[in-house]
Order: C-alpha cells, then sequence, then structure tokens
C-alpha cells in the first residue's frame, strides 16, 4: 500500500488530546455531598438566564459514565485529557472537612486515565466558585483566598502522586469580565474596581497554590490555562495601534505578566492609577506574586479581538470602563463559523506562540483548548448516524499548521488540545454551541456517539500529525 506522506509532522511525545471542566461535565450535581456553586445557585434563582432553561445539574453525567468515556477518550485518539476537581465536591463547605465520596471519585478517575495510558492534567477552578465562599465576598474576600489555598494544597496532597499537570485556574479573566464588568455571570456586578480587586486577588490565590505546591516537593509541574485573545488594530495608525496596546493590557497582559515574570506591566498600573481603580493589595501580594512563576502554561485560543481608537468622548461622570479607551472594530471581510458567530483566523495562534517565544522567555506552552461550536449540530448527521462535521477537523487542521509554524521557527509548544472531548453543558449557554469530538444526547441516558473528528483526532494521534 502507498504510504501517504504526512506534510506536519509533530515533535515526539506531543500532547494530544481534550480539555473539559467538572461542571460542566460530572452531573450528580447534588449527589454524593457536593453543595452549590454559585451556577447552581443561580440557577436556582434565574432559570431564564440559561439557554432553554437548562441548568448545571443536567451535564454529561461523567461522575457515572467515566469508565465508558475513558474509553473513548482512547477511541479518539487521547494521550492526554484535562479535567477539573470541583472545590463544591471536595469540600463541600469550601473550607473544613473533605468529602471522603469526592476523594474516591476523583482518585478513581485519575487512575482509570492512567491505566488507559491517559495522562491527566487537573485544573483546580473553572469558574465555579462554591455558592458558601461566594456569600463571603467571592474573590474579593482574602478569607475566600486562604480557603482556596488550602483546598488546592488539599488537592495536591490527596492526587499529586500521580497527577503530574496542575493549574490553578482556567481563563481568571472571565469570572472578572463576566461577573464584575459585563453582567454576563453571577454576581451580575458591574464595577470595575470591583473586578480588578477580584482579578488581583485571583493572581495573589494562583501564586499562592503555587507556592505552596513547590513546597510540598511534588514530581510534576503547575501552571494556569490563560485565555490569550490578542488585540489587532483597525489600521497601523498611531491611535489605533495605541487601542490595541490598551486593550491588550486589559485583557491578556494583566494575568500573562504576573504569573511569568512577576508583576504587572507598568502601563496598566499607570492606567489604573489614572483612573483611580487600582485594588487593594496586601502586605506580602506582591512579593508573593514574585516569588511563584509557573512551569507551564496553557493557552486557550479562539479568536482575536479588534480594536480602533475610541471615537466619541465618554462623559467624564461616567464609571471607568477598559472601553473608555477603546472602540470594539469589526474587521469586515473576517471569516465567521457561522454556526457561533465567532471570528475564525487561525493564524493568530502562531502570533500567539511568537509573542511567547519573543517576549515570555519561550516558556513551555501548550494549546489547552481552541474548538469549534456548532449550534443545531444535528443537522449534519449522516446515514449511518453519526455527525458529519468536516467543518471541525478542517478547523483544526488549518489551526495546527500554524502550530506547526510556529514550532518550527521555536516555539516551546507541547500539546494541542481541543475543547472539548464530549459535548457538554457550557454556563449560560447550555448544550447550545456543541463543541465535541463526541456527541452527547440530551436524554435521561446521554447517549454518547463519536463524530466523524473523533475518528480523524485518532488518526491525528498516532500519526503525530497529518
Ligand atoms: C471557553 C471555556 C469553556 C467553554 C468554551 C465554549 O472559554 O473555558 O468552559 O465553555 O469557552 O463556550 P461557549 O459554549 O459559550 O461557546
Amino acid at each position: 500500500m502507498k504510504k501517504t506522506i504526512q506534510k506536519y509532522q509533530f515533535p515526539s511525545g506531543f500532547w494530544w488530546g481534550s480539555a473539559a471542566s467538572g461542571p460542566q461535565t460530572e452531573g450528580a450535581a447534588h449527589e454524593d455531598g457536593r453543595k452549590q456553586s454559585i451556577w447552581d445557585y443561580w440557577y436556582s434563582k434565574q432559570p431564564n438566564s440559561f439557554h432553554n432553561q437548562v441548568g448545571p445539574e443536567h451535564t454529561s453525567n461523567f461522575y457515572y459514565l467515566f469508565k465508558e468515556d475513558i474509553q473513548l477518550m482512547k477511541k479518539t485518539g487521547h494521550n492526554s485529557f484535562r479535567t477539573s476537581i470541583q472545590w463544591s465536591r471536595l469540600i463541600p463547605d469550601g473550607h473544613g472537612e473533605t468529602n471522603e465520596l469526592a476523594v474516591r471519585f476523583y482518585n478513581e478517575v485519575i487512575d482509570e486515565l492512567l491505566a488507559n495510558g491517559i495522562e491527566p492534567f487537573i485544573n483546580l477552578y473553572h469558574f465555579d466558585m462554591p455558592m458558601c465562599m461566594q456569600a463571603k465576598g467571592g474573590w474579593e474576600s482574602i478569607e475566600v483566598v486562604d480557603a482556596y489555598v488550602r483546598y488546592a494544597e488539599t488537592c495536591f496532597r490527596l492526587f499529586g502522586d500521580r497527577v503530574k499537570y496542575w493549574f490553578t485556574f482556567n481563563e481568571p479573566i472571565v469570572p472578572v469580565e463576566a461577573g464584575y464588568l459585563y453582567n454576563l455571570h453571577y454576581p451580575n456586578i458591574i464595577d470595575f474596581k470591583r473586578g480588578a480587586q477580584v482579578a488581583h486577588n485571583t493572581i495573589v490565590a494562583h501564586s499562592k497554590a503555587v507556592e505552596a505546591y513547590k513546597k510540598l516537593k511534588l514530581d510534576g509541574k503547575i501552571g494556569i490555562i490563560l485565555n490569550l485573545t490578542p488585540s489587532y488594530p483597525r489600521s497601523e495608525e498611531e491611535r489605533d495601534v495605541k487601542a490595541a496596546h490598551i486593550s491588550d493590557l486589559f485583557f491578556n497582559r494583566s494575568f500573562l505578566d504576573p504569573v511569568t515574570k512577576g508583576h504587572y506591566p507598568k502601563e496598566l498600573i499607570e492606567i489604573l492609577k489614572e483612573h483611580d481603580v487600582i485594588p487593594a493589595i496586601q502586605k506580602g501580594d506582591l512579593e508573593v506574586i514574585h516569588a511563584n512563576s509557573i512551569d507551564l502554561l496553557g493557552v486557550n485560543y479562539y479568536q482575536p479581538r479588534r480594536v480602533k481608537a475610541k471615537e466619541e468622548k465618554v462623559m467624564p461622570e461616567t464609571r471607568f470602563m477598559p472601553e473608555h479607551l477603546y472602540d470594539p472594530y469589526i474587521k469586515p471581510d473576517r471569516k465567521i463559523n457561522p454556526h457561533r458567530g465567532w471570528e475564525i483566523c487561525e493564524e493568530v495562534i502562531y502570533d500567539i506562540m511568537i509573542d511567547i517565544r519573543d517576549n515570555y522567555s519561550n516558556i513551555p506552552f501548550f494549546i489547552s483548548e481552541n474548538g469549534m461550536g456548532v449550534e443545531g449540530e444535528e443537522k449534519f448527521r449522516n446515514l449511518e448516524g453519526y455527525i458529519e462535521d468536516n467543518y471541525r477537523i478542517e478547523f483544526v487542521q488549518e489551526h495546527l499548521k500554524w502550530v506547526h509554524k510556529g514550532l518550527e521557527e521555536g516555539a516551546n509548544c507541547l500539546g494541542y488540545h481541543l475543547w472539548t472531548f464530549m459535548d457538554n453543558w457550557s454556563w449560560t449557554n447550555a448544550y447550545k454551541n456543541r463543541y465535541g469530538l463526541v456527541e452527547v444526547e440530551i436524554n435521561q441516558e446521554f447517549q454518547r456517539t463519536i463524530k466523524k473528528s473523533g475518528r480523524w483526532f485518532k488518526g491525528l494521534s498516532e500519526n503525530n500529525g497529518f
């Protein structure tokens, strides 16, 4: 048989797999001692905020089906898989007693992954504040920061003998933007200064968790997952370039710099001072941030951010928001994912890689999320009964071409994880946009069926390229 020549060969040991999270997949929301997170609480108060009123208890039942799911991971070529521990399951009161049933569950998941040759990547926080901790002020509260650090340390002690890749947070800017700036998630506050406090305290929590991990001298790596959404200016005109630089400071460098370089970007601090929105900084915060940079960075990339210089003056009495310093810009000839409405711009993934190579000491990183959401995906089911998602295969290929180019030019990228393994519940969008390599039917059985992309992904992983 003629051997097909692969054009895009990846380095040996490259991580192929996917990412998910506990709250989006486990289900069993009220079982075995788990208590409410902000999602359960918010849903109980305002079910209308969720697509088709589908709430967080309707997630894909991984709690009961994880053994079958891990077999599906094998069938779709996973050599690694990320999920998150739910704080509200492991320590239902936020601090104090550890839930033994949760310990058993997470132990079983980790052991089952390892027994099947899949490296577990464990994240500690995926937007899922326990409600009892939110009642204390959430990330605005130092008490909650301390409770999180103890929770993190509990996880390291319980599972750190087998888990070698740890992440403190997934996309920590999202709870800031969605919960404190743009009224998209609970607690639905619109207040930049409080948002800045949440961001700062999250970074302190992250740094203290890294410190706790290092103290335990376990044989593994610890990092954070950031959604890097580079800002591109409308034009090369100075005022547009400046606008893009400012939005980049707010939404990328605000987290990327402290976790890798140990300090905030100076220009960002100046802007915050100028607008009188500097958060309270406790004694020792800056030192702990400085002393605890990460070993490994996860990069989530979906789409770029496009901006232009501000067109209209903001009224002086208006409360500060980052958008007072730039305007969003829509590029007329952009490529769009028509099933989700997001821009698709593959080469941005390469720009991120080169930025990390040149401006962040080429630290080890991997693509920890990238993927294509599709609303109404059942219309792509073929006669054999599975979803024929050629668009997703093409989406991954086109991004991987740029990842490959970045690697050839020396970027230190260790793997590619797709969002996500199986269709899952996604916050207020619930099951609207499907992202999985595996379809999940939303019925009593949560029936799983591998999509065409899942079959293709296996070949990609086995051949270490395409
Ligand atoms: C990422 C989050 C995921 C997931 C994904 C898809 O930013 O880390 O948790 O939800 O976005 O989002 P959506 O379903 O809104 O398209």
